[in-house]
């Protein structure tokens, strides 16, 4: 017998072996933000977050004009959330604390014992139900009080997210065992500019971003060295970041395009992926604002570098990764965008798009592309010498029209799920965890109560703030109780 064919006979003999299912230690959850469910946004003592502003002063930002003062009222339904959580059988639960709820003036001057209790009910409640608490400690409701400063772009706030930090640390630490400092840098620094509403026709595109990148990296750092030097030894946690992580598939094999895409990448998270998983910026990215910079005559580039014991600091804060994905684009190469004016956009390059022949849903930016999950997957095995990686995100929305039947949430679901499969049965990608975005409709930012993205439908008018399972409860209960895809 060949040897050739012997490799065949072995291989297939195998591939019938494996069995198409999640590994034992897999972990399904699903994923919720404070400010998307809680509502009681000045309930007990509660502070103000800059999303309490802009639904309040800048509701014309928000598709429906409408904002999260009541959300889901899960600030007072919060136990049939665990019941809603514990009947799809998962094994956790991802939420986010509200930094003004524990720290109303922002600052860890005074701590907010009702606050305090909601969480503590919270997390001991999931727990009485076999249910692992995942924390994120921001996801976007910034203390009003640095909005004024800047927000994100103000180095002020890194020391005030690490006291935070400490404390939430101190207060859930000894039953959270997963925490995420922050929720999509990406989204907070260039869509929302750091510090969301406030953006006035001068505000500085093109330096604004890049400053933010630094200071959300600095401030997931000192989170991470506090957990590490201070909480680590008697809580026995793992802490990391989660980045939004967009697919971007060069156009064409033609390799102006690959490697359009590939800087593509590096724009979109690379800026914080390389100085955490390696070191420093990536060089495409310091290079390209560099000569930018230069052709738009600034004396150094809009770019600001880390110094060495900054780079030192971030570097090497993780315990896994966490990704949030929705989406893939294509990349193609393009002309050099004019040096007119500064621009996040200009520096990244490249011409996006989506075929047009990808299957949407409710949402427009959303399309069904499982292959690109497959491929992010693998590219961050080979870059980052393959982590472990836990899905803090991913979903689809509805527009609540046909609302218990939602069988393209249960196609969105089922393929991506078996995308992950492949990438963890055939490319040996270390994926861990998978959480479904999200537990129940919410309030989906700017785009208000338009998009619903939940499990379980919510009906907004009504005061009661109804949870009614979908059709993919039943999926996803088939899904953790079998771990292989119904
Ligand atoms: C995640 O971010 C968030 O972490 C989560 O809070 C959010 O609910 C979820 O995804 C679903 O969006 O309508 O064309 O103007 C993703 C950030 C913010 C990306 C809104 C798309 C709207 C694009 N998303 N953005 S558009």
């Amino acid at each position: 017998m060949s040897e050739k064919f012997f490799l065949i006979l072995v291989f297939l003999s195998f591939s019938t072996a494996i069995e198409w299912k999640f590994p034992a230690d897999f972990k399904f959850g699903v994923a919720t933000a404070a400010y998307q469910i809680e509502g009681g946004w000045n309930a007990d003592g509660k502070g103000t977050s800059i999303w309490d502003t802009l639904g309040h002063n800048r509701s014309i930002l928000v598709k429906d004009r409408s904002n999260g003062d009541i959300a889901c009222d899960s600030y007072h339904k919060w136990e049939e959330d665990v019941q809603m959580v514990k009947n799809l059988g998962v094994d956790t639960y991802r939420f986010s604390v509200a930094w003004t709820r524990i720290l109303p003036e922002g600052y860890a001057t005074r701590v907010n014992q009702p606050g305090v209790d909601y969480y503590n009910k919270l997390i001991n409640k999931l727990i009485e139900n076999g249910i692992e608490p995942v924390v994120t400690l921001y996801h976007w409701d910034l203390p009003q009080v640095f909005s004024p400063l800047g927000g994100w772009t103000n180095p002020v706030v890194v020391p005030h997210f690490a006291n935070y930090a400490r404390k939430a640390f101190e207060l859930f630490g000894d039953r959270v065992k997963t925490w995420i400092t922050i929720n999509e840098p990406r989204l907070i620094c260039n869509e929302y500019k750091g510090l969301v509403g406030d953006i006035t026709e001068d505000f500085p595109l093109g330096v604004s971003e890049y400053l933010c990148a630094k200071n959300v990296l600095k401030a997931h750092a000192e989170a991470y060295h506090i957990y590490d030097k201070e909480f680590r030894k008697t809580q026995k946690g793992k802490i990391s970041i989660t980045l939004d992580m967009t697919w971007s598939e060069p156009a064409t094999n033609n390799p102006e395009d690959v490697k359009a895409a590939e800087q593509n990448r590096q724009f979109d998270f690379g800026i914080y992926t390389n100085p955490i998983f390696n070191y420093d910026y990536p060089k495409i990215v310091i290079d390209r604002v560099a000569n930018r910079s230069q052709m738009e005559n600034f004396p150094q580039s809009r770019l600001p570098q880390l110094t060495t014991a900054e780079k030192l600091k971030i570097r090497g804060t993780y315990d896994f990764l966490g990704i949030n994905h929705y989406i893939t684009l294509y990349s193609k190469a393009a002309n050099e965008p004019p040096f007119s004016k500064p621009s996040f956009k200009a520096d990244a390059g490249g011409e996006r798009f989506r075929d047009e022949n990808w299957k949407g849903g409710a949402a427009n930016w959303i399309k069904l592309v499982p292959w690109g999950l497959r491929n992010l997957l693998k590219w961050i095995k080979v870059n980052y010498r393959n982590p472990e990686i836990i899905i803090t995100e991913n979903g689809t929305a509805d527009d609540g029209s046909d609302f218990l039947e939602d069988d393209e949430r249960i196609e969105y679901y089922r393929e991506y799920l078996n995308a992950t499969l492949q990438a963890i049965i055939q490319d040996g990608v270390n994926v861990k965890g998978y959480m479904a975005w999200s537990l129940m409709d919410n309030y989906e930012w700017t785009n208000g109560y338009t998009l619903r993205f939940g499990l379980y439908h919510v009906n907004f008018t009504d005061s009661n703030r109804t949870r009614t399972p979908k059709k993919s409860v039943k999926f996803f209960k088939s899904l953790t109780s079998t771990k292989t895809i119904p």
